[in-house]
This record gives structure tokens, sequence and C-alpha cells, in this order.
């Protein structure tokens, strides 16, 4: 993996706290979508994008009949509270063009899921983390695999490993061009 290294001459005083985020994109070319918005997780505000995953070709989970999808995860490290970090996911997704016409696990442009941050517990309306379905997910465990460590404590799921041994990789293959980044 390739280091990022983290912008030199930035400020280190306080507590950020560790954040992996989940990428997905299945429309109007999703490997460019989700290399752009990698780009963009790096300019975040009272943030530092410390590693990003390989590309990932996955088929589709939910409606039939979709395009597969291109799934990436990051790790971040951000003094953003959750919501403001939420916010300036949303922004991003509408930046890429990101409409939501309701259907559940549809097609999309571009999905940003905050997957872990830190240790937090949330339920909020608007607002759950870690993200709900992410356990039973290859297409977000195996990006994932590649920013953080196999130890990691998914806080209420269990251990990134064990998540990983027990869900079914099928249908997720990393991209021949892609390189982690760390
Ligand atoms: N929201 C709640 N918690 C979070 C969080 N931790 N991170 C809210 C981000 N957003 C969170 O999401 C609905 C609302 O969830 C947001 O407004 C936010 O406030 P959405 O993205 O508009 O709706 P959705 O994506 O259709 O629903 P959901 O349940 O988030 O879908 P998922 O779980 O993201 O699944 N197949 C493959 N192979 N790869 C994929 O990436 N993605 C999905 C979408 C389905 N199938 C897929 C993939
Ligand atoms: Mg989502």
């Amino acid at each position: 993996m390739t280091r990022i290294d983290p912008s030199p001459g930035r400020s280190t005083l306080g507590a950020p706290v560790a954040v992996w985020i989940g990428l997905g994109s299945n429309l109007q070319e999703p490997e460019r979508q989700v290399s752009a918005a990698i780009g963009e997780l790096a300019t975040l505000p009272e943030s530092r994008l410390l590693a990003a995953s390989r590309l990932y070709r996955t088929a589709p989970v939910g409606p039939p009949g979709q395009p597969d999808y291109i799934n990436a995860a990051a790790r971040l490290e951000t003094r953003l509270a959750p919501q403001a970090l939420l916010a300036e996911l949303h922004r991003i997704e509408l930046a890429h063009g990101r409409r939501r016409d309701g259907t559940r696990w549809g097609p999309r442009i571009l999905d940003l899921d905050i997957l872990v941050y830190g240790d937090a517990r949330i339920d909020e309306p608007g607002l759950t983390i870690p993200h709900q379905e992410m356990a039973r997910r290859a297409f977000v465990l195996v990006p994932l695999a590649d920013v953080a460590p196999p130890e990691l404590a998914i806080p209420g799921l269990g251990i990134l490993a064990e998540l990983l041994e027990r869900c079914e990789r099928d249908g997720v293959e990393p991209l021949g061009d892609s390189d982690p980044a760390e």
C-alpha cells in the first residue's frame, strides 16, 4: 500500500477521531465517481485522509437489474462531529449529482457512508453508526480490510477479521489497475 502523507504543518492539537468511510457507485462511470470522491475526502475540513482502499467491482445487493458497483473504503481522522461529517458527505454526494428517489438500495451515482466513528454507537434520526448493514456485506468489509487492522473492533458488531470470515466474498473483486493507498 502507498502511504498518503498527512499534510505537513497541520495542527495535531486536540484528539481527532478515527473514522472509516464506505464509498459506492454504480452509475455514470462509477470508477471515476469513487476515485474523485476519495480525492474530495482529502479536502474535508478538520480532517485528514490517512488511507484509501483499492477499488472493487462488486455484484449489486438489492433490487435486481442494476449495474455492478464500484466500492472502496477510506480511513480518516477528523475533529468534525458525526452529524457535521455526515453533512460534508451529503455535500459531496450532491456535488456528484446524487438524487435520492427513495428506492432502498437502488442504483446511485455516489453513496458515502460513515461506517465507523471511533468507538461511538449512534442511533439518531438520519444517522446510525456503525452503519447498520456493514457486518453482513462483503462489499463493505473487504475494502475496509485494506485500510483497517484485522483486530478493529466495530462497536456492537464485532471484530473486523471475524466478520470477514463469516461473510460471503463472492462477487467482490479488486480492479486490476487500482492501487491501495495508506
Ligand atoms: N444514514 C444513516 N446512517 C448513516 C451513516 N452511518 N452514514 C442516513 C451515512 N448515511 C447514514 O441513505 C439514507 C439515509 O441514511 C441518509 O440520508 C443518511 O442520513 P441513502 O444513501 O439516501 O439511502 P440508501 O443508500 O438507499 O439506504 P441505505 O440503507 O443507506 O443503503 P445502503 O446500506 O447504503 O446500501 N450493492 C453493492 N454491491 N455495493 C453497494 O455499495 N449499496 C447499496 C446501498 C445497495 N447495494 C449495494 C451497494
Ligand atoms: Mg447510504
